[in-house]
């Protein structure tokens, strides 16, 4: 089959494969895109932690944006662990100059396990990248930090949504997962309109690198020519499948399953 769009993932490594960029290729790939990478840091991480993050030097990490969009031109951006004020400024820049429209930007703060991935100074400037992106997706400790209020309940996620959209990004989705109850309900907010996804809430340790895979699932439809809306529901539909379906890899937190859209018979027969 020959690809459906181009993406391009900015993000940093996970070597036990369920979240970062190898969660993010396993998504566009099992979705019938194209996936490019620039990787930002290496971490060396299992079910149960991470034991260490090594970063790539800002410079190189602009490199990678450069030429790969210079030669394959991707129809969307993914944006994930960012982990310093300086790899921010250099992402800003080379984004900039691909002059890409569509990018989605998954602030991604902490490890699944408690692990820092970004200093505190990157935090900041976070919210100085948010402004470029057509839709930025906070899990609720990140739109809490990015918003600076506390969030209890479904119309706090609205009333920090409506401050995240004042920093400058067209489109938010705080995801409720975080939130105690049955039910997770995802907020979806733009200027004119905003919907509340309700969804059950699956009881699964194995949740590692569901927003990474989110975001790029998100990313994904998007750039096939989805609405954005459209986009969060499919994504958000897409992640649910690959909780319901893991396989309980590894001793902690284990992956989701990516393989659930993804037709086995494909290009064998
Ligand atoms: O899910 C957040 C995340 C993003 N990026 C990398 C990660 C993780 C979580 O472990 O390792 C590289």
């Amino acid at each position: 089959m020959k690809p459906k769009s181009k993406i391009l993932i900015i993000a940093g490594s996970d070597s036990s494969g369920g979240a970062g960029i190898q969660a993010d290729i396993k998504t566009v790939t099992s979705l019938g895109s194209y996936a490019m990478t620039a990787i930002t840091a290496v971490t060396s991480q299992n079910t149960s932690g991470v034991f260490s993050v090594v970063p790539i030097k800002p410079k190189e990490i602009k490199k990678q944006i450069l030429v790969t969009c210079k030669d394959i031109r991707p129809d969307a951006l993914k944006i994930g662990m960012l982990h310093s004020s300086k790899v921010i400024d250099e992402v800003m820049a080379a984004v900039k100059n691909c002059k890409i429209k569509k990018i989605i930007i998954d602030p991604v703060m902490v490890a699944k396990g408690g692990h820092p991935l970004i200093n505190n100074n990157a935090i900041l400037k976070l919210k100085k990248i948010i402004k470029i992106s057509s839709l930025v997706t906070p899990n609720i400790p990140e739109a809490e930090i990015l918003s600076g209020m506390k969030i209890n309940n479904t119309k706090d996620m609205i009333m920090a949504a409506n401050k995240l959209l004042k920093l400058g990004a067209e489109n938010i989705l705080i995801k409720g997962g975080h939130m105690k109850g049955k039910k997770v309900n995802d907020v979806f907010l733009n200027k004119s309109e905003y919907k509340i996804f309700m969804n059950k809430k699956i009881r699964s340790k194995n949740t590692h690198g569901t927003g990474c895979s989110l975001s790029s699932a998100i990313a994904t439809y998007f750039a096939c020519g989805k609405k954005i809306k459209k986009s969060c529901e499919l994504g958000i539909k897409y992640v649910n499948e690959a909780i319901n379906n893991n396989v309980n890899y590894g001793k902690g937190h284990g992956p989701i399953n990516h393989l659930v859209s993804f037709n086995l018979k494909r290009g064998f027969n």
